[in-house]
């Protein structure tokens, strides 16, 4: 039978080791935590009118009632999820469009913006837009948000509508639809923090 000063150190030298190997893990792990805790940096894409200005002056809360097309880029950065997000939009004219694909480098996701409540042309245009984008091989593996606006109009799509139009250009990546009106902030705040899981879960 081990007296009471054996169980006494042994009790310690199992304790010591416990705590030697958690701190080991805390060493070898911390770049890892630091690359998921860092910033993300978010892509917002869509064809000019789609509502991406509209949904990131929402999304800060800034006043919405006077915003132009933009033409060049428009940077919004905020915590969202305990995260520094950094989001890109970039205008959606064909003039624009031209310099896309400088962008490209070093995002973490996209968020691709349609306004569901435009006319089967502009529908098929966005889906040709979006899949000329995806076939980037800078953005291969990135998770993907389509987020449908305009939905406070009669008669725009649904999710599911949305889905069906584009699931044969998204296969290979990991997307998800949602609908809103780029009005409604919580609804955008959902879409961002979604796309947020997204990123984290692909380890992106
Ligand atoms: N009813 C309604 N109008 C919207 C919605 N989203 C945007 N709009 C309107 O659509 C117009 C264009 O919105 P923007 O946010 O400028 O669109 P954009 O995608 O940033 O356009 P570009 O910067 O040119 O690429 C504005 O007049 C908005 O008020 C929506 O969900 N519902
Ligand atoms: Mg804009």
């Amino acid at each position: 039978m081990p007296g009471l000063r054996e169980t006494f150190d042994c009790s310690f030298s199992m304790c010591r080791t416990g705590i030697r190997r958690c701190w080991q893990f805390v060493l070898c792990h911390k770049p890892l935590m630091l690359a998921v805790k860092d910033q993300y940096n978010i892509l917002c894409l869509g064809l000019t009118g789609s509502g991406k200005s509209t949904i990131l002056a929402q999304l800060v809360g800034e006043n919405t009632d006077n915003i132009q097309p933009t033409n060049g880029f428009n940077i919004k950065t905020l915590p969202i999820k305990g995260i520094v997000v950094s989001i890109k939009e970039l205008g959606g004219s064909g003039r624009v469009q031209n310099f896309w694909n400088y962008y490209f480098a070093d995002k973490n996701a996209i968020m691709f913006v349609i306004d569901s409540a435009g006319s089967d042309e502009e529908l098929q245009l966005a889906k040709e837009t979006l899949k000329s984008v995806l076939s980037n091989a800078r953005l291969r593996g990135r998770p993907c948000l389509v987020l449908g606006t305009h939905s406070d109009i009669s008669g725009s799509k649904s999710q599911q509508e949305l889905e069906s139009l584009l699931q044969n250009v998204m296969q290979g990546f990991k997307w998800q639809v949602m609908i809103c009106s780029s009005f409604d902030r919580q609804l955008i705040r959902k879409a961002f923090e979604t796309l947020i899981d997204m990123i984290a879960v692909s380890g992106q």
